[in-house]
C-alpha cells in the first residue's frame, strides 16, 4: 500500500541517513516517528522504524555500559515455524523442565538456579505448526544477560514463569517483570495495541505457573492471582505430572496472533499439510508476498474457500483472510 509522508518526514530522513553517530541517527529516526502518519496503509513503514529505533536505543545503552567484563555472547535463532517464543523468569523456576516437556530440546534441570547459562531453542508442535521456544537464563536483580535484550526483541511473545513451590515465587516473578522494564521490554497480555513509545518494546505475555504439583500450590496460586490480578492470562501447570500441557500449548500458539491459511494449485488438492501462518487480518496481497516476495504485487485476486465466503469464491487482493482458509492465488 502507498504512504504518503509529509515533507517534513524526507527532512528527517535525509537528516539520517546523513547522521555520523549513532545519537544523531536515533535523533532522527525519532523525529521521523513522530511525523510519519499513523494509520493502516503505513503500518509496515511504522514496525521498521520502531525496530530501527529500538535496536539503536539498545546499541547506544549497551556502549554506555562499557566493554563488558566477560564475553559478551551473541545468539542469533533463525527463525523458524509460526513464531518465537521467549521463556523469561526467575531461578530454578522451572522453566528448562517445561521446554524439555513441550520440545524434543534437553536443557539441564537441576535443583539449584542458574543452570541455564545460554539460551537454549526448541521447537513445539501444535496441531500442524510448529513454533520455536527459546529458554532464557534466569533473570533477576543481579543477574541479566545483555544478549537478552536482543533475544527478546526478535521473539512474537513471551512465557513468565511463577514457581508455585516457593513462597518468595511471586515476588520473583515482579522482579524479572522490573528488570526487563529497565531494558525497555514491557510484557502484556497478548491483543493489547502496542506502546506509542517507538524505545520500549512490548511483547505479549502469559504468565504460567509451574509445578502446579506441590503440596502448597494452591495457597501460593491465590497470593500470585492477587499479586498479578489479571495482568496476565495465567495458566497453571505441573511439568512433573502434565497438567495444563495441552492448555498451554494452544495459549502459546494463540498469543502469536496468527492464522492458518492452506495454498492450493488450480485443479489440484489443497496442501493441507504445512500452513503458511500470516498475521490474523492479513490481505490475499500479505499471504502471497509469503508465498513469493515478487507475487505481493503480482497477485491479482484469488479463489477462496473457508469463512466468510462462498466455496471457491473470487476475491480481490485485499480481500482479509480468516483462520484455515484454503486459498488459490491467481496473477
Ligand atoms: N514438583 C515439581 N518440580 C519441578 C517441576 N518442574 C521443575 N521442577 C523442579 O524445579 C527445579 C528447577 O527446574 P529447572 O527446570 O531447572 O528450572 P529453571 O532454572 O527455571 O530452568 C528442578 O529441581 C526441577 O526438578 C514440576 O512441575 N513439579
Ligand atoms: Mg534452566
Amino acid at each position: 500500500m502507498a504512504v504518503n509522508l509529509p515533507p517534513h518526514y524526507h527532512d528527517a530522513e535525509a537528516r539520517y541517513k546523513k547522521a555520523q553517530t549513532p545519537e544523531d541517527k536515533l535523533a532522527a529516526l525519532k523525529e521521523m516517528w513522530v511525523l510519519l502518519p499513523k494509520h493502516k496503509a503505513s503500518e509496515k513503514v511504522q514496525a521498521d522504524l520502531k525496530t530501527k529505533i529500538s535496536e539503536l536505543t539498545d546499541q547506544i545503552e549497551q556502549a554506555k555500559q562499557g566493554p563488558k567484563k566477560a564475553a559478551p555472547g551473541t545468539f542469533k535463532f533463525p527463525r523458524q515455524g509460526a513464531g518465537t517464543v521467549v521463556f523469561v523468569g526467575p531461578p530454578n523456576a522451572g522453566k528448562s523442565a517445561l521446554l524439555c516437556k513441550l520440545t524434543k530440546a534437553s536443557p539441564a534441570v537441576a535443583p539449584y538456579p542458574f543452570t541455564t547459562r545460554e539460551p537454549v531453542p526448541g521447537i513445539m508442535d501444535y496441531e500442524d505448526v510448529r513454533v520455536q521456544l527459546i529458554d532464557l537464563p534466569p533473570i533477576t536483580a543481579d543477574h541479566y544477560d545483555t544478549f537478552v535484550t536482543d533475544l527478546t526483541r526478535a521473539a512474537n511473545a513471551a512465557v513468565l514463569f511463577l514457581d508455585l513451590a516457593d513462597d518468595d515465587g511471586p515476588a520473583a516473578t515482579r522482579v524479572t517483570l522490573e528488570r526487563l522494564k529497565q531494558a525497555r521490554r514491557e510484557l502484556v497480555p497478548p491483543g493489547t495495541t502496542q506502546t506509542d513509545d517507538p524505545t520500549t518494546y512490548t511483547i505479549p505475555t502469559l504468565l504460567v505457573a509451574t509445578k502446579g504439583d506441590d503440596e502448597a500450590a494452591d495457597i501460593r496460586l491465590e497470593i500470585a492471582r492477587e499479586e498479578f490480578g489479571t495482568a496476565f492470562p495465567l495458566l497453571v501447570v505441573s511439568a512433573e505430572r502434565g497438567d495444563g500441557l495441552p492448555e498451554l500449548r494452544k495459549a502459546i500458539y494463540d498469543a502469536l496472533g496468527v492464522m492458518r491459511i492452506y495454498t492450493k494449485q488450480p485443479g489440484k488438492p489443497a496442501d493441507m499439510t504445512s500452513p503458511f501462518t500470516p498475521p490474523i487480518g492479513a490481505t490475499v496481497a500479505e499471504l502471497a508476498g509469503m508465498v513469493h516476495r515478487d507475487l505481493e504485487d503480482a497477485v491479482k485476486s484469488a479463489r477462496v474457500w473457508g469463512s466468510g465466503v462462498h466455496d471457491g469464491q473470487t476475491v480481490g487482493r485485499d480481500h482479509p483472510l480468516h483462520d484455515k482458509d484454503v486459498v488459490e492465488l491467481h496473477t
